[in-house]
Parts: structure tokens; C-alpha cells; sequence
């Protein structure tokens, strides 16, 4: 009875998988400033536009053998990351979703570090020559919002810039505790709309 009902229990997480996974493949068509969010393209042996800061990262099947999402697990604290910049914002609020699923005890958070021209400008920087993180932006500060919830879901939250006059961040995706943390399909949207240089 007790394997039967663990199968039962494989079985239905499988499909809330699959329910969210699908869901959200439906929201990727919107418009985001992220690059790469379903970690699909690859540039050599790591995804294109993120970066493994730290921690067991594998990026690799994770709803279903065919859906590759972002794993981070091990004992300790892991972190990937994207930096986007320039762009110009309209408003303060950005629209972040992702799917998530976290084993019982773990937390993913997602960062946003925001940051300015280091002369206080809110031009945006084009040059072949020099990127926009070469020029020593100012950081303005990290604002996170976070989920332990253990079952697959997707989050939906706003971020507030602190100002509008940014031009550039690094989302960061952390996860503490030990144990497993599946992320995919992340969005990152102004409530409005980017106007960006990218
Ligand atoms: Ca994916």
C-alpha cells in the first residue's frame, strides 16, 4: 500500500509539473528583457547570458527530460545570474515570473540589483568599444522577493526600482538551504514597457 501510494504521490507531482511548465511556456510568448529564460541556448558548455556565481548549478532537463530549466541543489547556498543593461525605464514596478519547485526547507530568491551612470545620467551608453559595465556603473541597491513554497508553482511579483533614472541590473537567483531548487522560465517585465537599448 505504501509503495502504491508513493507511486501515487510521483504521479501527481509530475503533473503539477507539467500543468506549470505548460502554463508558463504560454506567458514566454510575452514581451521580457530577458535573454535566454528558458536556459534552451547554449553557448559552449554553459547557457547563453547566465552566469554560475556560485554553488551546484547544472542546467539541464528538469520538468521532463526535454524542458531544461536551471537546478540548483547541494547543501549549501548556489547562484546564477544575468546582468541586462542599458535600457530606460517608464515606471518603478517590474513584473517578475518564473516557474519554481524547492524541496521542503529551501528558499529561492530573486535579486535585482539596480544600478545608474556613474555621472548620475540616465543616457544610454552605446559604444562598440567599451560595455556598459566597463564604464563602473553606481549601485542603487538590491531589491528580492523569495518562495519556499515546495510544490511547482509560478511566481508573480512586483519589484520596485528605486528610481527610475536606472539604467542597468544584475538579477541574481539564489538559493539557500539544502537540498534542490528548479527554476525556469523566468520573465522580467516593466509593467509598461522597456525602452531600452538593447
Ligand atoms: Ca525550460
Amino acid at each position: 500500500m505504501g509503495e502504491r501510494n508513493a507511486v501515487r504521490r510521483i504521479v501527481r507531482l509530475w503533473e503539477a509539473l507539467f500543468v506549470v511548465a505548460t502554463s508558463v511556456g504560454a506567458i514566454s510568448c510575452a514581451r521580457t528583457a530577458l535573454v535566454n529564460r528558458g536556459f534552451d541556448i547554449e553557448c559552449g558548455a554553459t547557457p547563453c547570458e547566465w552566469t554560475v556565481v556560485e554553488g551546484e548549478v547544472s542546467i539541464g532537463p528538469s520538468w521532463h527530460p526535454n524542458d531544461t530549466g536551471a537546478v540548483l541543489s547541494g547543501s549549501r547556498r548556489a547562484v546564477i545570474s544575468q546582468r541586462l543593461a542599458p535600457f530606460k525605464l517608464s515606471g518603478r514596478e517590474v513584473q517578475i515570473q518564473a516557474a519554481v519547485v524547492v524541496d521542503p526547507g529551501v528558499t529561492v530568491r530573486f535579486e535585482i540589483e539596480w544600478y545608474s551612470n556613474s555621472d548620475g545620467s540616465s543616457a544610454i551608453w552605446q559604444s562598440d568599444d567599451i560595455t556598459y559595465w566597463q564604464r563602473g556603473p553606481v549601485s542603487l541597491g538590491v531589491r528580492a522577493v523569495s518562495t519556499d513554497e515546495s510544490k511547482a508553482h509560478r511566481l508573480n511579483k512586483l519589484v520596485s526600482s528605486p528610481t527610475v533614472t536606472a539604467t542597468g541590473l544584475e538579477l541574481r537567483i539564489v538559493k539557500e538551504g539544502a537540498g534542490r531548487a528548479i527554476v525556469d522560465e523566468i520573465s522580467l517585465r516593466e509593467l509598461y514597457a522597456w525602452s531600452e537599448g538593447i
